[in-house]
């Protein structure tokens, strides 16, 4: 047998970029992405809303300060945000049942009925976390805004989800550009409540660990169409399981209308499809079952290659190199 020497978090080459190795080094996993800022986009919904401008920063603050391991912050919600929240998960509640698929429908039944998911209240992510915790073992952690997709990635191989606590503008509550805690927690959250879903999660993270900026590309693609975005066959039936459709009635309306093209999910194609961000997409991918996207995303994320060798340790929730490939 090849004897496996322990190099923990000491890699073997130069050109290979830092990735966290332990849960504390997700503390250094928040490079983000300006983009959609209220502040600077002259496009966003709140751009000419100084009291939103400032809320957001509030809430980015409480980001900003948080360190693996604090007591996650508790948002005060206002009325106004409170009411955008009710606003739009009526909406989506309304169509769940016969749009989104058995994984996604599952979770949310178990929030509602265990964690005070509802139109009345903003789940807190403090109360998220332990619920996903208990069930899959995921956590959440605060983040300011759009994060890069290598560090997001990375959270993902430690069971951490990154998670925006801030909510989308009131005067468009049916899509929003960028993540906001409607996006988090009804399109995420219910999803990351199925061990299934949370193991192929935990793979596309581990294999982001030290990748090549090009392979992060793909890995990043392939989280967008599936992740975000993915469509599947439930029954023969066209079902949405993506966070991002999940959480917008009109692209979730649109993606399962004739309009935009439905190709079928195959990940090398898939790795290669340019994507944006900024409006509904005029692709997806549709897979025949959720355990084929589940198949194909973990022999993808297996088929990467490094110039080293990794191992998760669960017990201590941490990565150790080796130098075996
Ligand atoms: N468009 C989504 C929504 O309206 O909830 C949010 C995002 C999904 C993916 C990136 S931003
Ligand atoms: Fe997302």
């Amino acid at each position: 047998m090849r004897s496996l020497r322990k190099v923990v978090c000491s890699v073997p080459e130069e050109k290979v970029s830092w990735f966290p190795c332990q849960m504390k080094d997700l503390d250094r996993c928040n490079l983000l992405v300006t983009k959609f800022d209220p502040n600077m986009d002259h496009e966003h919904p709140g751009f000419n809303d100084s009291a939103y401008r400032k809320r957001r920063s509030v809430i980015a603050e409480l980001a900003f300060a948080h360190k693996q391991f604090d007591p996650l912050p508790v948002v005060d919600y206002t009325t106004e945000e409170v009411s955008t929240w009710g606003e739009v998960y009526r909406q989506l509640r309304g169509v769940y049942p016969s749009v989104a698929c058995r994984q996604f429908l599952d979770g949310l039944q178990q929030l509602e009925r265990e964690c005070g998911y509802g139109e009345q209240r903003i789940p807190q992510i403090r109360d998220v976390s332990a619920f996903l915790k208990g069930k899959t073992g995921f956590q959440l952690r605060p983040v300011a805004g759009l994060l890069s997709a290598r560090d997001f990635l990375a959270s993902l191989a430690f069971r951490v989800f990154q998670c925006t606590q801030y909510i989308r503008h009131g005067s468009a509550p049916m899509h929003s550009p960028e993540p906001d805690c409607c996006h988090e927690l009804l399109g995420h959250i219910p999803m990351l409540a199925d061990p299934e879903f949370a193991q192929f999660s935990q793979e596309m993270g581990l294999a982001s660990l030290g990748a090549s900026d090009e392979d992060i590309e793909k890995l990043s693609t392939l989280y967008w169409f599936t992740v975000e975005f993915g469509l599947c066959r439930e029954d023969g039936e066209l079902k949405a399981y993506g966070a991002g459709l999940l959480s917008s009635y009109g692209e979730l309306m649109y993606a399962l209308s004739k309009e935009p093209q439905h190709k079928a999910f195959d990940p090398e194609q898939t790795v290669l499809q340019p994507y944006q961000d900024q409006t509904y997409q005029p692709v997806y991918f549709v897979s025949e079952s959720f355990e084929d996207v589940k198949n194909k995303l973990r022999n993808y994320s297996a088929s990467i290659r490094r110039p080293f060798a990794l191992r998760y340790d669960a017990s201590t929730c941490s990565v150790e190199v080796t130098d075996s490939i």
